[in-house]
C-alpha cells in the first residue's frame, strides 16, 4: 500500500507511514494581508544595499525592524546592531531603523562625521512632518500636540523628538485622554503612532474631539495602511478560529496589537509566537480551526515554516482569506535610490 500523501497549498506533499495512526485533521485559516509591509521591505533593502555598496560592516541603530530572524539574517550578511551612536566607530556607515529617530540622532551623526542612511518608513516621516506643521516653529500659529502612542516605543521617542521638549504630550490610553489638561484647549493638535489598535485609537480620538472641539488632526488617525489591513484581516478569520497564532516578536507593537485584535474579535485564544521553534505544541490540543497571521516585521518564510511543520502532524486543510490586495512599494532613500 503506498504511503499516504498530504497536499498543502504551500508545501511539498508530506509522506506518512501507513503504520502510523491516521492524523487528526486541522483547518488552517491564513489571514491576508499579513507579514511584511512596504516600510519593512524598504528598511531591510536599505541595510542589504548599504552592505553591498559600502562593504561590511554596516552599523544599524536599533533593530532595523522588531524581528529577531530579520536581525540575525542581516547580521550574517555583515550588519552590526547597536542601540546608540556612541557604539558606532568613526567613519562607519550607520542605518537608522524603520521606526524613526529623534532629531538629535542625525545631528549627532553629522557632528561625528558618520555616514548615515535613514530607513525611517515614509509613513512615519509623514507623521514627523505633521508634528512640525502643528508646532509651526513655536510661533503664534503653534499648537500643542497630543501624541497617541505607547510610552518608550522607539517610534514615539522618534516622533516626539522632532520637536523641542514640552511641545508634545503623550496620551497612552483613553483614561489619559479623559484627564489631560492642556494649557490652551483652543490651540491643540493630535498625531498618532502608526501601529496602534484602530479601535482603541478611534475611542481615544473621539474623547479628544469631544473634550477639545477645536483640536486639529488627521481625518481619523495616523495608523498606516498596513496596520489597518492586517487588523481587518485577522478580524475576518478570528471568529471562526479556536486559536489564532500571530507570528511576530514580543517587542513588535503591531504584532502585539494583532494578537489583541484576534482575541477581541472572537478567537477564544490568541498567541504571539516568534517562530516555529517557540511553538508549544500542547496549545493545539482541542484546536480544530487554527488562524495564522504575521506582524508587519515577520518574514513570510516563518509562516511557511510553521505550516510545513503543522502538515507533518495534522491532516491540513488550508484556506487563505484575503480582505484586501496591497500594492504599496517605497523607493530607497538617497543616496541608494
Ligand atoms: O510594530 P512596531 O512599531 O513595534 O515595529 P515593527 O514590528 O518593527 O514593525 C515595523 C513597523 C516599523 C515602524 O512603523
Ligand atoms: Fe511603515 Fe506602516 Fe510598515 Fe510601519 S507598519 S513600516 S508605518 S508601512
Amino acid at each position: 500500500m503506498p504511503d499516504q500523501m498530504i497536499q498543502t497549498s504551500d508545501s511539498a506533499p508530506v509522506a506518512t507511514s501507513p503504520a502510523e495512526a491516521p492524523m487528526r485533521s486541522l483547518k488552517v485559516l491564513l489571514a491576508g494581508p499579513r507579514g511584511f509591509c512596504a516600510g519593512v521591505d524598504r528598511a531591510i533593502r536599505v541595510v542589504e544595499e548599504a552592505i553591498r555598496r559600502y562593504g561590511a560592516p554596516v552599523y544599524v541603530r536599533h533593530e532595523i525592524v522588531h524581528n529577531r530572524t530579520v536581525v540575525e539574517e542581516l547580521e550574517a550578511q555583515g550588519a552590526i546592531f547597536v542601540e546608540e551612536l556612541d557604539e558606532v566607530p568613526a567613519d562607519a556607515h550607520v542605518v537608522f531603523s524603520a521606526h524613526g529617530v529623534p532629531k538629535t540622532v542625525p545631528a549627532e551623526a553629522e557632528r561625528r562625521n558618520l555616514l548615515y542612511l535613514d530607513a525611517t518608513c515614509p509613513l512615519v516621516s509623514k507623521v514627523h512632518r505633521e508634528a512640525e506643521r502643528h508646532f509651526a516653529d513655536g510661533g503664534p500659529e503653534s499648537r500643542h500636540i497630543l501624541m497617541i502612542g505607547h510610552a518608550g516605543h522607539p517610534e514615539v521617542v522618534g516622533t516626539m523628538g522632532q520637536l523641542p521638549a514640552g511641545a508634545v504630550t503623550l496620551i497612552n490610553d483613553a483614561e489619559e485622554a479623559r484627564t489631560v489638561q492642556p494649557a490652551d484647549p483652543a490651540r491643540l493638535a493630535f498625531i498618532t503612532q502608526t501601529t496602534l489598535s484602530v479601535d482603541d485609537t478611534a475611542e481615544i480620538v473621539e474623547i479628544l474631539r469631544r473634550r477639545f472641539p477645536l483640536i486639529e488632526g488627521p481625518k481619523r488617525e495616523d495608523i498606516c495602511y498596513a496596520t489597518t489591513n492586517r487588523q481587518e484581516a485577522v478580524k475576518a478569520i478570528a471568529p471562526g478560529c479556536d486559536l489564532v497564532i500571530v507570528i511576530g516578536s514580543p517587542n513588535s507593537s503591531n504584532s502585539q496589537r494583532l494578537r489583541e485584535v484576534a482575541e477581541r474579535s472572537g478567537a477564544p485564544r490568541a498567541l504571539l509566537v516568534p517562530r516555529l521553534s517557540n511553538l508549544d505544541w500542547s496549545v493545539l490540543e482541542g484546536v480544530n480551526t487554527l488562524g495564522i497571521t504575521a506582524g508587519a516585521s515577520a518574514p513570510e518564510a516563518l509562516v511557511q515554516e510553521m505550516v510545513t511543520a503543522l502538515a507533518k502532524h495534522f491532516s491540513l486543510e488550508i484556506e487563505e482569506r484575503t480582505v484586501k490586495e496591497e500594492n504599496v512599494t517605497f523607493r530607497l532613500p538617497a543616496p541608494l535610490g
